[in-house]
Order: C-alpha cells, then structure tokens, then sequence
C-alpha cells in the first residue's frame, strides 16, 4: 500500500494546499495531512482548529486524513513507516528552499520527497499572503474553501471586537 505524508503549518489551509492534498490522494493510496508544530510560533489558528478544518476540506476524499507532529518529520513518517513526503511547488524559490530539506530528510532516514506543482492560479498564494490580504479588508474568497474563509473572518471579527 503506497502512503504519503503532505505536511505543513496550514495557518491555515489554502485551495492551493487542497489541490496538492487531491492530486497526491489520487496516486497514493492513502494520504496523510500532517500539521506540523511550530511550538515558537503562534498562528492565526490552534493546532485542533487547523485539524478540524482541513479534515472539512478533504472530507470528500476518503483515504486523506489528518495527523498532527511536533519534532522532526522523518521521526514522524518513520513512526508512521511512512517513505514518501509530498511538497507542493508554487516556483523556483519554494524549490531552492525544499531542496536542502529534502536531501536532509533523506540522509537522516531515507526519506523521499516527491514535489507536485501548484495549479498556476495558486502560484502566488500562501496562509500568509492570505491572512494579510484578509486583514486589510482585501477578497480572498478565491484561496480558500468558503468554509476556512468564514473561519477566517470570524477570527478577525473577533479580533476587532
Ligand atoms: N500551492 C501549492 N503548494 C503550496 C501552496 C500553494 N499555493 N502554498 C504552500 N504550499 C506548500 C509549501 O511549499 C509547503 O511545501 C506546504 O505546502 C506547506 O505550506 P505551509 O506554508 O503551510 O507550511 P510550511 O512551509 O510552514 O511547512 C514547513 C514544514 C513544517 C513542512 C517544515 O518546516 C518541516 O518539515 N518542519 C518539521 C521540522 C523538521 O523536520 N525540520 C528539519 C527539516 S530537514
């Protein structure tokens, strides 16, 4: 059974992070969506909130499901005895920045990382792009679910509030 882990911060998780999730769901037979902790960072979204709503995106996709690691990712995929993680590429600089990331992952066990490119529409999209955009009042109904964008408002109405 072939597996896959796509993993990430998901702060949160954009329609160019699901269209990399579906493309790797239809050649894996099963996909893991795992939600990578960042114990100095504070996001947007509580690691339980970022799960919740990435398991709403892919709910239509039964062989993804959703994970969360704190630690090194090879220790996470070896416990898994998962092999293969899959990144999504939106250009060049996405490349330069995964490369060192992905030979080390494979000098440490021997993990393989397979790279899909983003949809050309996603190409300039990232949670902190949105989450700025949003902010300042501007439209990003076109990167994200419709569910995640009501969350994202709800969180910033509360913000304001
Ligand atoms: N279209 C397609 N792919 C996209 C898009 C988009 N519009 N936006 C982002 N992506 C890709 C990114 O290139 C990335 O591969 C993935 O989706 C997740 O993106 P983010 O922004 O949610 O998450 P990052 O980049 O903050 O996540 C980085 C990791 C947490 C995966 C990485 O730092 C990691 O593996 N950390 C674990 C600690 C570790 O093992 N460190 C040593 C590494 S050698």
């Amino acid at each position: 059974m072939s597996k896959a882990v796509v993993p990430g911060s998901y702060d949160p998780f954009t329609l160019g992070h699901r269209y990399v999730v579906r493309r790797a769901a239809s050649r894996f037979d099963e996909v893991v969506v795992t939600v990578v902790v960042n114990p100095n960072k504070q996001g947007m979204f509580g690691i339980a909130e970022r799960l919740e709503l990435i398991a709403g995106d892919c709910a239509d996709l039964p062989n993804v499901r959703v994970d969360q690691w704190t630690g090194l990712l090879v220790d996470y995929l070896v416990r898994e005895s998962i092999t293969t993680i899959v990144k999504g590429l939106r250009s060049e600089t996405d490349f330069a920045y995964e490369v060192p990331m992905a030979q080390m992952n494979r000098d440490l066990a021997d993990v393989e990382t397979m790279f899909m490119l983003t949809d050309p529409k996603f190409s300039h999209v990232s949670s902190s792009l949105v989450k700025e955009v949003a902010k300042l009042g501007g439209d990003v109904t076109p990167f994200l679910s419709s569910h995640i964008f009501d969350r994202v408002q709800a969180k910033l109405t509360g913000e304001r509030t």
